[in-house]
Order: C-alpha cells, then sequence, then structure tokens
C-alpha cells in the first residue's frame, strides 16, 4: 500500500512497545511503500556521500531517509545493539554483512569476515540488523542516487566502525544532516561520511 511518510510514523507510532520486533516491522515495512512526494523535504544529496535525514524520533524508535549520491558508502559499523530496519526506496544498495572473530569491540585486534549480504538490493528490500554482533557497510557503488529508509529501535547517537585492515573498532558519533526537512548547520555535521 502506498501513504504519505505521516502515515508511516502514524503506523509506527501505533506499534506497542512489545510489537516492537523484527517480524512485525519488517512486514510492515514490506507491506507500506512511501508515496514519493511526501519524502521529498527530507532528500538531502551531499557528494559523493550519504546523509542521514530525521524524520521522526522519539524515546522507542526513530525514522530516518539515507541518500546514497552515486560511489557513496557506510563505514563498516554496527548498530549499538539496537534493531535496524533498512528499505529500500529508490535506486538501489549493495549489502556487506560481517562477522567479528574478536567480539564487537571497541578495541584493537578485531578481525572482520565476510558474511554474505546482497549484490545489489532492489526497491523494496527489506534488511534487518540484530544485536552487536550484527555488523554491515552498506553502499551505493551504482550511477543512480539511492534512497533507503531506516527504523532504529530505539535511537542511538552513536556506534562502532571497524576498520578491516588495521583491524580497529572504535566508537564514533552519529549526526542528523537534516532534521524534519530542515539541514544542520554544516559544523555539528561532519560524521559517518
Ligand atoms: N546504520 C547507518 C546509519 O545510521 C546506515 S547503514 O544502514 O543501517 O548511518
Ligand atoms: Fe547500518
Amino acid at each position: 500500500m502506498l501513504v504519505a511518510v505521516e502515515g508511516i510514523v502514524e503506523t509506527l507510532r501505533g506499534v506497542p512497545p512489545p510489537r516492537f520486533q523484527p517480524g512485525h516491522i519488517c512486514k510492515l515495512l514490506h507491506d507500506l511503500s512511501v508515496r514519493p512526494e511526501t519524502l521529498q523535504p527530507f532528500l538531502h544529496f551531499a557528494p559523493r556521500r550519504y546523509t542521514r535525514n530525521l524524520i521522526y524520533r522519539d524515546d522507542l524508535f526513530e525514522l530516518i531517509a539515507l541518500c546514497w549520491d552515486a560511489g557513496s558508502a557506510s563505514p563498516i559499523h554496527n548498530h549499538s545493539n539496537q534493531l535496524c530496519w533498512l528499505a529500500v526506496h529508490k535506486g538501489a544498495l549493495r549489502l556487506e554483512n560481517f562477522d567479528s572473530l574478536d567480539g564487537p569491540g571497541p578495541g584493537d585486534r578485531i578481525r572482520l569476515v565476510p558474511a554474505g549480504g546482497l549484490d545489489r538490493a532492489p526497491v523494496g528490500c527489506v534488511d534487518l540488523q540484530q544485536g552487536d554482533a550484527a555488523i554491515h557497510r552498506v553502499s551505493n557503488p551504482f550511477a543512480e542516487r539511492a534512497v533507503s529508509l531506516h527504523v532504529y529501535s530505539r535511537p542511538y547517537d552513536s556506534c562502532i566502525a571497524y576498520d578491516r585492515e588495521k583491524q580497529t573498532a572504535r566508537e564514533i558519533q552519529l549526526f542528523y544532516h537534516s532534521v524534519g526537512g530542515k539541514l544542520v548547520s554544516p559544523q555539528r555535521e561532519e560524521h559517518f561520511q
């Protein structure tokens, strides 16, 4: 069903906290597609990087639109032990999962090994990342810009980023590029490229 982004927020707000669980939210994100014109105010792109655009946040969850310029990629990261749902809204994304042989970190000598994923997740694809052991990288190696919708429960403002070559795992802060459609001032928005 095609709904306005406000409808997605209202639907998520109507989910009782005990039902804010993988299966229920996956089904909801599969069943609902955002009416593209209602998402437009939240979409801000930046050259060769991805941006995080906050649509809604409360104590239970946040809804974020991520805008992926062609050639952009997240670092390899986890989700602070929160649930993370990703739904591809436009374009396509590469999803790469990793396992750590040395726990989630932070720390040194953290070795990661590839653990599957999807070379090209198309529109409508919903991915779930669950727990501290869920480590991934999302990228847009394709020619077309991409947009994904993310639900995090609970919201979090930092996570662990991994460097596979150096075998390091470091906590990093996460920032929003825009909040409620309004750009955040640039000095607060250095980040997670
Ligand atoms: N988790 C990353 C972020 O919020 C995006 S990758 O998809 O989960 O910036
Ligand atoms: Fe992620």
